[in-house]
């Protein structure tokens, strides 16, 4: 028997880590401070995997060489303040898989928004190039599960920061920083500082052979740039300045260029659309063609890309109104984006749990497009401080259907509803998801 490891946690990441510790000879324990979901605990005993709900126990953690943290649980846990002070090994999955992966190869997306979409757009150009690749990571599926499971010789990654809080060795051949604004600051001591720092680990394993893509137009990316010591490839995109090698956007014309390699593409061409996707475009293309693959099917799986759900999807179009899904808008950055390429005036779905958002980002855009605002959240208050002197309407309401028959309301031919709300659904929704599904439903209702 090897190494005794303890999983934290028994969501989809220690689940997954489990069954790789298990697959590679550890002895395995899984441990959950609340109840285990029916379905992990079936694939734990089928694997034979122990484990124990509803508390995390002492004897059992304390004895564990090396403890694998989901990525849920937040440094300031009892428990893992109290296995730091006894100075045992914390890991996250992301490093166990990266640990026991062989010789395939990772593709890894991270940054504050876009994280999703340029993920699930690298892997279709992937896949549709014929492949062998797997999408995982915070996009849903555990990165560990699929190494044990199913292995594959490229795997696109979307990473959060809280996965690379525990990393040690994870050195990703290609790693995508999107962009970085402020979130989830209540988990870095409310410094941004520290944020960024995390979001910066993707790369501090990089050797000269592996490349680091960034987004030039992002100060903040910039300015950390300047100071960080960085071994790996430098492949910056922008939509400001022509690049020699990278990829760039100019006159609405992608030019892309890596080695001998080049391509031009017109961004209307893009099945996913708004500046924003064509910042994630250019990460995802030129990630591709680092990977080797041919220009010809990177055009073409680019224009076949489905945008994903809940991502300023059309919901449809009723008595000449526009209805927009883009619950997955959860910080003031992602908002500012749906408004940008917003070209008809708004009725803006806005609110929710606010993460500390400064609503000043949105307020010349608000300004300029918005003609009315539905607030939905428990808790508006900030929202009509920061915005109310910027649009002549602005309304409170309690469930997705008030918003929508609001809305709707307010709204004449020719205008966009948006649900973008700059925030978390927690206070009136189980998640995002639920939220625009909810969004989805009263549209068909009206
Ligand atoms: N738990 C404990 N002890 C604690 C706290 C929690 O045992 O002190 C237990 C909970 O009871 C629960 C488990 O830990 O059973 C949950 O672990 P988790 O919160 O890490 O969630 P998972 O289900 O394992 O999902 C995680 C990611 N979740 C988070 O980072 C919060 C998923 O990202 C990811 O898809 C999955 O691993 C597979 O990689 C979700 C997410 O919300 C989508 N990510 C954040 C985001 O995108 O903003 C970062
Ligand atoms: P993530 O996985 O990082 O949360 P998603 O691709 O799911 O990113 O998009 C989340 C939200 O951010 C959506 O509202 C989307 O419209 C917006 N968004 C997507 N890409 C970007 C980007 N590059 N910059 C800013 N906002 C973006």
């Amino acid at each position: 028997m090897k190494t005794n490891v303890v999983v934290m946690g028994a969501g989809e990441s220690g689940i997954g880590a489990a069954l790789l510790a298990k697959k590679e000879g550890f002895e395995v324990f899984v441990s959950d401070e609340r109840a285990i979901a029916e379905k992990y605990k079936a694939e734990l005993e089928s694997n034979h995997i122990s484990f124990e709900e509803n508390g995390h126990s002492d004897q059992r953690l304390f004895n564990a060489s090396l403890i694998i943290k989901s990525p849920g649980i937040p440094e300031k846990n009892k428990m893992v303040k109290e296995l730091r002070a006894r100075g045992i090994e914390i890991i996250s999955e992301i490093e166990l898989a990266f640990r026991y992966k062989g010789s395939s190869k990772i593709a890894a997306i991270t940054g504050s928004n876009g994280k999703t979409t340029t993920t699930a757009l690298l892997y279709h150009i992937c896949k549709s190039a014929g492949l062998s690749c797997a999408m995982v990571g915070n996009i849903g599926y555990s990165f560990a599960r699929q190494v044990a499971w199913d292995p594959k010789e490229w795997y696109v990654v979307e990473i959060s920061s809280f996965q690379l809080d525990d990393i040690k060795s994870f050195r990703p051949d290609i790693a995508v920083i999107t962009n970085i604004t402020e979130d989830h600051l209540d988990r870095y001591d409310y410094k941004f500082e520290n944020y960024i720092k995390s979001k910066f680990r993707i790369t501090e394993n990089q050797q000269k052979e592996d490349v680091l893509i960034y987004n030039e137009d992002d100060e903040i990316i910039k300015e950390y740039l300047k100071n960080y010591l960085n071994k790996a490839h430098l492949l910056p995109i922008s939509m400001n300045k022509k690049l020699p090698e990278g990829a760039f956007i100019s006159n609405a014309e992608l030019h892309l260029k890596w080695r001998s390699e080049e391509m031009n593409m017109s961004v209307e061409d893009f099945a996913v659309k708004g500046k924003h996707n064509q910042y994630n475009t250019m990460a995802a293309s030129l990630g591709a063609t680092v990977m080797g693959i041919r220009k010809e099917k990177i055009r073409s799986a680019v224009q076949t890309f489905e945008s994903l759900e809940h991502r300023m999807a059309t919901v449809g179009t009723i008595r000449g109104v526009t209805f927009i899904n883009d619950s997955k808008a959860t910080n003031v950055n992602s908002t500012w984006y749906a408004l940008e390429s917003m070209t008809q005036p708004v009725i803006l779905i806005l609110g929710g749990v606010d993460k500390g958002n400064d609503y000043s980002l949105i307020k010349e855009m608000v300004k300029q497009k918005v003609k009315a605002i539905v607030c939905l959240g428990v808790d508006n208050r900030k929202i009509h401080e920061a915005l109310g002197q910027d649009v002549p309407l602005m309304l409170n309401v309690q469930s997705a259907t008030e918003a929508v028959q609001a809305a709707f309301h307010f709204a004449e031919k020719g205008d966009v509803v948006l649900l973008s709300p700059a925030c978390a659904s927690f206070d009136l929704f189980k998640n995002y998801e639920d939220r625009g599904e909810q969004f989805i439903a009263a549209v068909k209702d009206l």
